[in-house]
């Protein structure tokens, strides 16, 4: 599977070019996806030159003394069992490995995979090598690899799929154990306890990004991340969390009454974003865009709003409604997209997240299901997790006496 996926991205470079890789931090999603190793100081070489094509993966020599004081490196033999890659080389090595090929093998073009679309003082290793390797050898073109792995990381493969499904099973079993204990007098990281204790335990290394548990008002504020206040009798807590498992990332929001009951304006609230998350996954197809998508959803969420008197035109809804609907997510929580890949594909994994945040209420909802896009529409691949205010409420009762 990571020999498909090199192969594709070999096939995408020029003739006549090197791909160079670095496991460096702010690159590792890619590295990983190519390798299947999460680690830092590796880099992987794609040489595609006269028909051929190579990958030689550069590793850490083994070091006693080093390996003493921060654990075992990787051996030669455990980087080619997990990538595939038998040509495993030292990173001694590395550059005369380069030089050679430039030299003698009328390399013409040089791959980095170059992300950063920002002006931050920390450039990255490929930045860096990238000029460098720029400056001493001009007539050489300078490549991004970046676009061709992202598009590729835009439609996921079985593999990828059922990693996500994975991590997503650990989230409701988590989200199952909240409603178990949720109760009034709470703290929020109490309540984050709960949730994280229960997906670690059922194998999930760590979450996909920090939880967010937000009660009453707090469920109001989008990033709110402190979760650090009570949970009170009558709250709603906004829970935005998932799992991660095997580097695949879920992302789920469920919103909870803290004492079981959901009130009847609660409820109101919660029925119109509930009609938006079902006319968005509705809609969800190959062909559409992420923004036909949060159109979908504004239109649902303005006329309930409108419906109940709360606004009156639909250009008010920026008032309670204010971020999309879905973004892209697998290896990263807010996954890789390439504009020029803007229409959704099968394969794609997108979050459903519509939401109402009634300020002056104390009223925050989101309810965030994450979509698997098919040929001919979507699965919810969170389609298990309790989403109805009758589902929940019949749960927590049975723990409420
Ligand atoms: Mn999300």
């Amino acid at each position: 599977m990571y020999e498909t996926r090199r192969q594709y991205v070999m096939d995408a470079m020029k003739e006549h070019s090197l791909g160079i890789i670095y496991a460096d931090r702010e690159v590792c999603r890619n590295f990983f996806y190519l390798t299947g190793i999460e680690r830092a100081g590796m880099i992987l070489l794609l040489v595609k030159n006269n028909g051929q094509s190579h990958a030689t993966l550069f590793i850490q020599k083994p070091d006693p003394l080093y390996e003493k004081w921060n654990g075992k490196l990787m051996t030669a033999k455990e980087a080619s069992d997990l990538s595939g890659i038998e040509d495993i080389a030292y990173l001694e090595d590395f550059e005369a490995t380069v030089l050679r090929y430039l030299e003698r093998s009328g390399i013409e073009n040089l791959y980095f995979n170059l992300d950063e679309f920002s002006l931050s003082h920390t450039e990255s290793m490929s930045t860096r090598e990238a000029k460098r390797f720029g400056e001493h050898f001009p007539a050489l073109h300078i490549e991004n690899l970046y676009p061709i792995i992202g598009t590729a990381r835009m439609q996921k493969d079985e593999d990828e799929v059922a990693k996500i499904r994975k991590a997503i099973l650990m989230t409701k079993n988590g989200l199952e154990a909240v409603m178990k204990h949720l109760r009034p007098n709470l703290y929020e990281y109490q309540v984050q306890a709960v949730y994280e204790y229960a997906i670690k335990y059922q194998g999930s290394i760590k979450p996909s990004f920090p939880t967010i548990a937000g009660a009453g008002y707090n469920g109001t504020m989008l990033h709110y991340g402190t979760n650090r206040d009570l949970c009170h009798d009558g709250d709603l807590i906004l829970l935005d969390l998932g799992a991660m498992y095997e580097g695949y990332c879920s992302d789920i929001t469920r919103t909870y009454p803290v004492n079981g009951h959901f009130t009847e304006r609660q409820k109101q609230i919660y029925d119109i974003v509930l009609q938006a998350n079902e006319a968005v996954r509705k809609a969800a197809r190959p062909g559409l865009t992420t923004i036909d998508l949060n159109n979908v959803c504004k239109e649902v969420l303005a006329s309930g709003l409108m419906e109940i008197g709360l606004i009156h035109s639909a250009d008010e809804l920026g008032k309670y409604y204010m971020h999309g609907v879905s973004h892209h997510l697998g290896l990263d929580v807010h996954d890789v997209t390439i504009a020029s890949n803007a229409l959704l594909k099968p394969g794609a994994v997108i979050s459903n997240e519509p939401g109402l945040y009634i300020e002056e209420e104390a009223i925050g909802i989101r309810i965030e299901d994450d979509l698997l896009i098919t040929e001919d529409g979507c699965e919810v691949l969170s389609k298990d997790i309790m989403r109805t205010t009758e589902e929940i409420e019949a749960f927590m009762q049975k723990y409420h006496s």
